[in-house]
Parts: C-alpha cells; structure tokens; sequence
C-alpha cells in the first residue's frame, strides 16, 4: 500500500503511533509530505527514525526548507550570518524553530550531518499511479498552475509556500494531494480530518493546532488519525 501524511511537525509519538495502526510494512511505501520539523515537541527524533526507513519518500515543505538552510548555514562555521540569513533565523525560531534548532544543535557533528545531508535529497512533488488513479503530491502550491505545465517545471518556492485553491480543480484526471494548510482552515467541518473535494485530498489535519495527524491510503481512500497528546 501506499500511504501520505503531513505536517508532522515533532509529534514523534503520535507519528509511530499511526504507523502502528496502519500496520506499516517494507513492502508499504510512505510520503511525508513536508512540514516534518518545528513546533511539536521532538522534530528531530521524526526525520531520525524517517532516515532509517527505506520506503518512507520524504518531501520539502516550508519549515524543512528554513531548517535546512539555517541550520546548513550554522554547520558550515561560518563566522556569523549575513544581515538577511540574521532576520530569517529570527523569524524561523519564533515560527516553531527553536525546538529544531536546540535538538539539533544537542547532536553529534556526525549526528548533525547525516540529518542535513538528508534533507538536502527531500522531493519537491511526487507523482503515484496506483489501481484507482494518479496522485500528485506536494507540500503546498501549485503556484502558477497550468494543467500543461509539467511538475518539474516548477521552483521550489512555487510548491512549498502557496496554498492551493480548494475549489478549483486542477488536474481533471489526477488527485492533487497536499498538506500546508491545517483542514479546519479550509472548511470547519474537516477540523481534525482529511479534506477530500474537487479532486483534492488535503491531508495536514492540524497536528500543530493540537488536532490529529491522518494518514491517507491512496489505493483504499481510507483514512487514519491519532490525537495529539499535548504534554
Ligand atoms: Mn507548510
């Protein structure tokens, strides 16, 4: 089977919690689509246990965008920031960095290498065929849609940062998958579930609001949840 989460934002419990209900398997696959990092409370210990599985296919959204530069940034021992990487650390931290960066930053060198070489090879979008149709995957976007452009065409900043119109469907035979925007911003009445509409399959139930993380079967269309346990 394959299956798609997002915006696990730390919750690390939780995470294995659902891996457990959907008796995830090697022959399984997982895309995570994006948001792995930042305000839940052990970010680290998510990518850590991602990078020893195979078939777990990782994805970049906004928040592992920031961490990786930022934290590339620091790692390279550079003398100090420039004035602009200076704003954007201070803007990463008050937006759920901070926990990222002090568990980082609590590594080995080795430790802290093998995690930024890691999400150097995060995807930008994903394309899976399975019996009942195509998904397209990505964090967020697709900015500066047109149904004939192709997805490698697109900048990363066009796929991690704009949310997609919910009502607009933008492949007339695929399923856009996304996470970015918590559901129970798009329409209250998804509040802590996966929002499924218009030939879109939105997926980030609000973990970081204190929701619950779903996973999604793309062969079966069914969908799993695990509350958040707030400590
Ligand atoms: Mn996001």
């Amino acid at each position: 089977m394959n299956y798609v989460i997002s915006d696990i934002h730390g919750y690390y419990k939780e995470y294995l919690e659902l891996l457990k209900k959907i008796k995830f398997k090697d022959s399984d696959n997982l895309y995570v689509l994006g948001d792995i990092v930042d305000k839940g409370p052990e970010p680290v210990k998510v990518l850590q246990d991602m990078m020893l599985r195979v078939n777990v296919f990782p994805l970049l959204g906004n928040h592992d965008y920031s961490a990786m530069k930022l934290l590339l940034a620091k790692q390279k021992g550079r003398d100090g920031l420039s004035a602009e990487e200076q704003m954007e650390l201070k803007a990463w931290m008050q937006d759920g960095g901070a926990v990222t960066a002090k568990q980082f930053m609590e590594l080995s060198e080795e430790e802290r290498e093998d995690i930024l070489d890691y999400m150097e090879e995060f995807l930008l979008y994903g394309e899976v065929k399975v019996g009942r149709g195509v998904y397209v995957l990505a964090h967020a976007g697709l900015d500066n849609f047109s149904p004939d452009r192709p997805l490698e065409d697109y900048h990363y900043s066009e796929l991690i940062y704009h949310q997609p119109d919910y009502n607009r469907v933008y492949f007339k035979d695929k399923i856009l998958v996304t996470g970015h925007r918590p559901t129970f911003k798009i329409d209250e009445q998804y509040r802590g579930m996966i929002f499924e509409k218009n030939n879109h399959v939105a997926i980030d139930c609000g973990a970081a609001y204190g929701e619950r993380l779903g996973v999604y079967c793309l062969e079966t269309g069914k969908k799993y949840y695990v509350d958040i346990q707030e400590c």
